[in-house]
C-alpha cells in the first residue's frame, strides 16, 4: 500500500558543528524526487555536503534560501512523500491510538510540524513542556533532543549562570568546537590510564646536536620529535596492542600500517595530522614532513584526509615545559604519547651521582584495549630503542 504523506526534510548532524551555510538549492518546489536526491548543498569546514531526501515524492516547499545559516534540525524543504508501508505498518496507521498503550494527545495550539509530532506520539513526549526555538514559538526536532538531554543529566551540558560576572563573550573556532566536542567524548566513553616514567636520552641528545645542522642543511629540523616517531613506529611493531584500535566489546582493530600523529597547536586551535607509513621513511624525510604539516595546520590548510588514520598520537610540549600531564587518548586510537622538556637531573650510576638528561613521558591508553602491564613493557622497550639509536652515529638521519 503507498500512503502519501507530508514529511519535513531536516538539516543532519554537521559531524559536531553548530551552524553550516546553504550554497546550493538542487531542486526547486513541484520537483519530483528520489530517495537519497540531494535538496541543498552545505558548505562544511572541509567539503561540501550535500543533503538528501529520505523520501520519494514532490517538493511541496523548500525552506531555505542561498546563504542562509542552518543547524542541525532545521527544516530545509516539506515534501509530500510516497510511503511504501509494511503490513504491519498499515495496520498501525489505521488504529494507532487503539492499540497504544497510552496514547499522547497533542493538542492544535502547540506550534510543531508533522515530524516533530510523530516523534512526539511515539516518545510519548508531552509537546507542551517542550520550548520551541524556531520561528514564533515553533518547536523543531532539535528543541526535542535538547529537552530529552536535559530529562538525562549525564549526558545534559550544563548552563551556567554568568550574569554575577563582568565578561565579554568569545566566539570559539569551528576547529575549536569540534576538538572540544571530540575531546569530550574520549573522556567520557574511554576509561583512561596515564603512565608516567623518564626516559635517559643523554647519549641521544649528543647525537642530535652533532646531526641538526646536516638535517638543516637539507631542509629539515632535526628536533627530538622525528627521532620519537621514528621510536614510536618501531615500539609499535615490537608491542602490535599499541597499533590497535577500539571498535567495540567484541572487536579490536589489529591496523596494517604505522600512521603517527602528532599534535599541533596552531591559533584556531589543537589538530591532529598524521604522519603516514612511518615504517617506510627516515628521520630526515620525517622531520621535513613534521614541518610542512605543522605549516599547514597554522595556515588551516590541512585536508581531512592527512588528520585520518593515525595508530597513536604524540603530543609535544617539549618546548614549553617539562615536568608530567595527562593527554587525552585520541579516540578509534587506543593511546598518546604526552612528552615535556628534557631536564638533567642527578642520577645514580655505578653508585656515582652523575648529571643525565631525562625526558618526562606521559603515556595515556585505553584500559580496554591496553593493560598497565602491556603499557610497562612499552616503556620498558621505549628507553631500549633510545639507546639503540643512540649508537647509530652517523646513520640517525637516514635510519629507517
Ligand atoms: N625537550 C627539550 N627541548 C625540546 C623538546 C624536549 N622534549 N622538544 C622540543 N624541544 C626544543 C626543540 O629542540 C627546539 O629547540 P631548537 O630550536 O633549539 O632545536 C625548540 O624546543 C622548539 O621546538 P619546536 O616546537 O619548534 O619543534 P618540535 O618538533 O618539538 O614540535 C610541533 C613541533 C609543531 C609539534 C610543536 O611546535 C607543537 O605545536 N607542539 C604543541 C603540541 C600541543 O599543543 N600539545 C598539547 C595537546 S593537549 O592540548
Amino acid at each position: 500500500m503507498v500512503e502519501r504523506v507530508r514529511k519535513e526534510i531536516v538539516v543532519p548532524d554537521l559531524g559536531g558543528h553548530q551552524q553550516s551555510r546553504v550554497i546550493e538549492i538542487i531542486v526547486t518546489s513541484g520537483a519530483m524526487v528520489k530517495i537519497d536526491q540531494g535538496i541543498i548543498t552545505l558548505e562544511s569546514e572541509k567539503a561540501a555536503m550535500e543533503v538528501p531526501s529520505p523520501y520519494e515524492g514532490e517538493v511541496l516547499e523548500i525552506c531555505v534560501n542561498a546563504n542562509d545559516m542552518v543547524s542541525p534540525g532545521d527544516v530545509i524543504a516539506v515534501i509530500d512523500a510516497k510511503e511504501r508501508l509494511e503490513k504491519k505498518e498499515v495496520e498501525a496507521v489505521q488504529k494507532p491510538v487503539l492499540e497504544a498503550a497510552e496514547p499522547v494527545v497533542i493538542s492544535d495550539s502547540v506550534h510543531a510540524g508533522p515530524f516533530v509530532r510523530r516523534i512526539a506520539q511515539e516518545m510519548g513526549l508531552d509537546l507542551d513542556q517542550i520550548k520551541g526555538s524556531g520561528s514564533s514559538g515553533q518547536i523543531m526536532p532539535k528543541d526535542i533532543e535538547a529537552y530529552l538531554r536535559g530529562q538525562n543529566p549525564k549526558t545534559s551540558q550544563i548552563e551556567y549562570d554568568l550574569s554575577v560576572y563582568d565578561y565579554e563573550p568569545v566566539m570559539v573556532s569551528s576547529t575549536g568546537v569540534y576538538a572540544a566536542k571530540h575531546l569530550m567524548q574520549c573522556w567520557q566513553s574511554i576509561p583512561m590510564v596515564t603512565h608516567h616514567c623518564h626516559i635517559d636520552i643523554t647519549n641521544l641528545e649528543a647525537l642530535r646536536q652533532t646531526s641538526k645542522e646536516a638535517c638543516a642543511e637539507m631542509g629539515g629540523k632535526l628536533t627530538l620529535l622525528p627521532i620519537l616517531i621514528k621510536v614510536l613506529q618501531n615500539l609499535l611493531i615490537e608491542h602490535p596492542v599499541f597499533n590497535r584500535l577500539w571498535q567495540d566489546e567484541k572487536t579490536h582493530a589489529q591496523l596494517k600500517s604505522h600512521h603517527v600523529g602528532i599534535a599541533v597547536d596552531t591559533p584556531n586551535g589543537l589538530l591532529v595530522p598524521v604522519i603516514k607509513d612511518v615504517n617506510c621513511k627516515d628521520i630526515m624525510s620525517i622531520s621535513k614532513e613534521i614541518l610542512q604539516l605543522a605549516n599547514l595546520a597554522q595556515e588551516g590548510k590541512l585536508s581531512t584526509h592527512q588528520m585520518q588514520g593515525g595508530s597513536i598520537t604524540i603530543s609535544s610540549l617539549g618546548h614549553l615545559i617539562d615536568g608530567f600531564f595527562t593527554p587525552i587518548v585520541n579516540a578509534p586510537q587506543a593511546s598518546i604519547v604526552g612528552v615535556t622538556k628534557a631536564t638533567l637531573v642527578p642520577s645514580v650510576i655505578g653508585g656515582r651521582i652523575t648529571p643525565r638528561l631525562m625526558l618526562p613521558i606521559s603515556l595515556s591508553y585505553d584500559h580496554r584495549v591496553i593493560n598497565g602491564a602491556d603499557a610497562a613493557r612499552f616503556l620498558r622497550s621505549f628507553q631500549s630503542m633510545v639507546d639503540e639509536m643512540s649508537a647509530l652515529n652517523d646513520a640517525l638521519l637516514i635510519y629507517s
